[in-house]
């Protein structure tokens, strides 16, 4: 195979498996258990939510506050920007049981929470 041959055939190879991510992201979406949390006056509301295990989750954020927020996971790998007044969807990839630590990046000493799984 010459190498432009090999070069598209790679290229056209990433594209499929990116698709095929994009798939199962948006499946594992829909499958999610959903679990509402608040963010006021600079704390979560409530501190810890649950979750079952090897289950997509999606949390539901609210920003009641005056302020933006930053929800940040460094356990969950994840890390999300949610305006003063405004609603996020935080995806969850499916988690092992455990206590995943969650915190607003700007508010890191009194925002802090935990996603437990069972
Ligand atoms: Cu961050």
């Amino acid at each position: 195979m010459s190498l432009s041959r090999m070069l598209s055939s790679a290229t056209l190879l990433a594209a499929v498996a990116l698709v095929s991510v994009a798939v199962t992201g948006a499946a594992d979406a829909e499958n999610a258990v959903e679990i509402q949390l608040s963010y006021k006056d600079r704390k979560f509301d409530p501190a810890e939510i649950g979750a079952p295990a090897n289950t997509p989750i999606a949390i539901k954020l609210r920003n009641l506050d005056a302020g933006a927020m930053e929800f940040e996971s460094k356990t969950l790998h994840v890390e999300k920007v949610v305006a003063a007044g405004g609603d996020a969807t935080i995806n969850v990839r499916a988690q092992k049981p455990g206590r995943y630590e969650f915190f607003d990046e700007y508010n890191e000493k009194t925002a802090r929470g935990a996603l437990v799984v069972k």
